[in-house]
């Protein structure tokens, strides 16, 4: 008996030494110690021996069966280091690889004006105001005393929300009459933002943007207006020689109405020596009618309030000869500013 126990946990060694995965393993321990394997086999003879000889066969027969499960142990915990090992170094990591790196990203050009625009600004005293871009007619037209039957509101002008009174603001100055009803002089502040209107071709966005500046205190005039606005340009161009020049114009909610050209005759776009006047910004002393439809007194306050297109100062500053660029969003071209 003892000869053929032999026989069994020598086959078992060499069958399991032979396999390579769990799989197999647990195919292979089936013919020793499996319901019809070789081990369980003797068990099943056990019960034909005389009685006396039962405990020291019995005694064998597990002692045989704990060295086969021995040695399955010992494969099976072979087999998993050796599978471990495997991943680990499938998912191995060069640590001393440079690593990716992430672009930084950027600003785009227009919020990079914009940003440049309210610094400055700040710096003489005006404090940036924001109002929501979907505005009633009320504080889009009528309250900055646009007659009803004024060209501006007309459909081919104006975006109309369908069914409402609303509409998509075509300038940012509801947000002034918006600040002007919920403080009182001394008000200094910048509206920039977007503005809607129905127009597109190759210099016209339906959407656009927009900074107005509002100032209303005791004896503001026209000459505030020229300093400031002067005063913002050399800050912006970076340039000392920047001059301006008001041309009598009309807006419904000043009074006067100015357009504002600026001297650019030599730098970006200009070579020669020639005076070239670029419009710059519309304007004028803010009509009476609005001041009180803000909530102010017109005969104890004055003030000068003005428009500039912000997509049009970006391309001057920036050197950017088509709109539509900044509207493209292609970032070969907006990588640039990055
Ligand atoms: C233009 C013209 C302008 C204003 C905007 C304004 C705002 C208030 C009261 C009075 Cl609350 N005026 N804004 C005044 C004149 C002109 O913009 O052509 N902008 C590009």
């Amino acid at each position: 008996m003892q000869a053929q126990l032999d026989a069994i946990v020598s086959d078992a060694r060499r069958v399991l030494d032979g396999v390579q995965t769990i799989a197999e393993l647990e195919q292979s321990k089936a013919q020793f110690v499996g319901k019809t394997g070789s081990l369980t086999d003797q068990m099943k003879q056990l019960g034909k021996l005389p009685p006396e000889e039962k405990p020291k066969a019995g005694a064998l027969i597990n002692a045989a069966k704990q060295q086969v499960e021995a040695i399955i142990a010992e494969r099976k915990d072979a087999i998993l280091a050796r599978e471990l090992e495997s991943k680990l170094a499938a998912e191995a990591l060069d640590v001393t690889l440079p690593g990716r790196a992430r672009g930084r990203g950027g600003l785009h050009p227009i919020s990079l004006a914009q940003e440049r625009i309210e610094q400055l600004f700040h710096s003489m005293g005006f404090s940036v105001a924001d109002g929501p871009e979907i505005e009633t007619d009320y504080f889009n037209f009528t309250a900055l005393n646009t007659p009803e039957k004024h060209p501006a509101r007309s459909m081919q002008d104006t975006f109309y929300i369908e069914g409402s009174k609303h509409v998509l603001r075509t300038q940012t100055s509801p947000v002034q009459i918006r600040y002007m009803q919920s403080h009182q002089p001394p008000i200094r502040i910048i509206c920039p933002g977007r503005v809607y209107r129905c127009d597109h071709d190759a210099t016209h966005s339906p959407m656009f943007h927009q900074i107005e500046g509002l100032w209303v205190d005791e004896g503001i005039s026209l000459a505030d207006l020229k300093g400031t606005v002067t005063q913002f340009l050399r800050g912006f161009f970076e340039r000392e020689d920047i001059n301006i020049r008001f041309r009598p114009s009309y807006f419904p909610f000043v009074e006067p109405g100015v357009e504002i050209d600026m001297e650019w005759s030599r730098g970006v776009g200009n070579s020669g020596n020639e005076i070239k006047w670029l419009e710059i910004a519309g304007a004028g002393v803010v009509h009476p009618q609005v001041l009180r439809n803000g909530g102010i007194d017109p005969e104890k306050y004055s003030g000068f309030a003005f428009g500039m297109g912000l997509d049009r100062l970006a391309m001057l500053r920036y050197g950017v000869n088509d709109l539509r660029l900044f509207f493209e969003n292609d970032v070969r071209f907006l990588r640039q500013f990055a």
